[in-house]
């Protein structure tokens, strides 16, 4: 891993471990703004609160009981990428391994949301995690906690994970609990969820709407869905490579969509398509590859450019923003052929 902080830990993965359908916990990036919290699984309760018929705090226990579902999802931190941002933006300077998927092991939001009633007036849900400390530009303490309209939070997908890749959730990902949203940039994912609240107004709050959002000229959004990326895993950068067949492969995804096509371009030349390779998994990554005969000896370039089925592209550079979120631009690795 390679490790940007260590208190609280925050670490990426080497790109060389991304290539597989599903990351090893061991592997899987962390990112954490606190310290992890202690957590006693037999004491947690998740209270779920506010404009509810029936207010609920449920055990570890009670949540396992419920209907479980099992989903491959993919988690990107929407500063992945900051490092290549020029000029330089505050934060974690990640460079292209805030990325991993697993799968994830809970119970579907909308089953809990359903158990506690929601009240007519309720437009939008609070998520809180336990985990807290002070952050730049406000005194006091402030929780971890992220906000979803109450449509987005319902529409079925969201899960209340308690295992990844068949383990039980590891400390450093949210154990006991956490949310998994797919197609959003990890913020979303809560981890070490213990409240959930329902009320009548969108959230306001320090990671909903001073920090995560694309400032641009005056202009500020949230950071919302996972914009479209392609990595390429092999070959790797500087490596040295014998003339003849060579195989390009690596993962793209959207949070908008599926992957529609990855292409391809070895030394400017003209794009092509590479294969798309398994099954089209919604909202975890798709793996491509395409074969490349390099008959000539010197530095090579290639690069890789994914569009998703909403028609939506990479960059040839990124996009920049006063916080460095959502660098997207597309994936350039060179090496030598012998
Ligand atoms: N409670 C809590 N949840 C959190 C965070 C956090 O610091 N505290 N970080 C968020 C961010 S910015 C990301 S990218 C993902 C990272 O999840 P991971 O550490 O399991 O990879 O968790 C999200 N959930
Ligand atoms: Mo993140």
């Amino acid at each position: 891993m390679l490790i940007h902080r260590a208190e609280p830990l925050n670490c990426e993965t080497p790109v060389g471990a991304l290539g597989d359908s599903v990351t090893a916990n061991a592997h899987f990036y962390v990112r954490n703004h606190f310290q992890v919290p202690a957590s006693d699984a037999d004491t947690w309760k998740l209270e779920v609160t506010g404009l509810v018929e029936r207010p609920l705090a449920m055990s570890l226990t009670d949540l396992i009981r419920l209907p479980s579902e099992t989903h491959a999802v993919l988690l990107e931190c929407a500063g992945n990428g900051r490092r290549f941002l020029s000029p330089a933006t505050p934060g974690e300077q990640w460079e292209r391994g805030a990325v991993s998927t697993a799968e994830w092991t809970g119970v579907p939001l909308a089953v809990v949301l359903d158990r506690a009633g929601v009240r007519p007036g309720a437009t939008d849900v609070v998520f809180r995690g336990t985990d807290h400390g002070s952050v730049s530009g406000s005194t006091g303490e402030v929780s971890f906690e992220r906000g979803l309209s109450l449509a987005t939070a319902r529409d079925g997908e969201i899960l209340l994970a308690y295992a990844m890749n068949g383990e039980a959730l590891p400390i450093q990902h949210g154990f006991p609990l956490r949310m998994i949203v797919p197609g959003w940039y990890g913020v979303a994912s809560v981890k070490w969820l213990h409240a959930i609240e329902l009320t009548d107004h969108p959230f306001v709050g320090h990671f909903q709407t001073t920090t995560y959002q694309y400032e641009v000229e005056g202009a500020s959004y949230a950071v919302t869905l996972q914009r479209v990326k392609s990595l390429i895993i092999e070959p790797t950068e500087g490596a040295d490579l014998p003339r003849g067949e060579t195989i390009v492969r690596g993962v793209a995804w959207s949070g908008a969509a599926a992957i529609a096509r990855v292409e391809v371009s070895v030394n400017g030349a003209e794009w092509q398509d590479a294969r798309l390779v398994g099954e089209r998994r919604p909202h975890s990554w798709q793996q491509w590859e395409l074969r490349a005969r390099l008959e000539r000896p010197g530095d090579v370039t290639v690069r890789a450019r994914a569009t998703d089925l909403a028609g939506r592209t990479q960059p040839e550079s990124p996009t920049w923003n006063r916080q460095g979120y959502g660098n997207n631009a597309v994936h350039a690795v060179s090496f030598r052929v012998a």
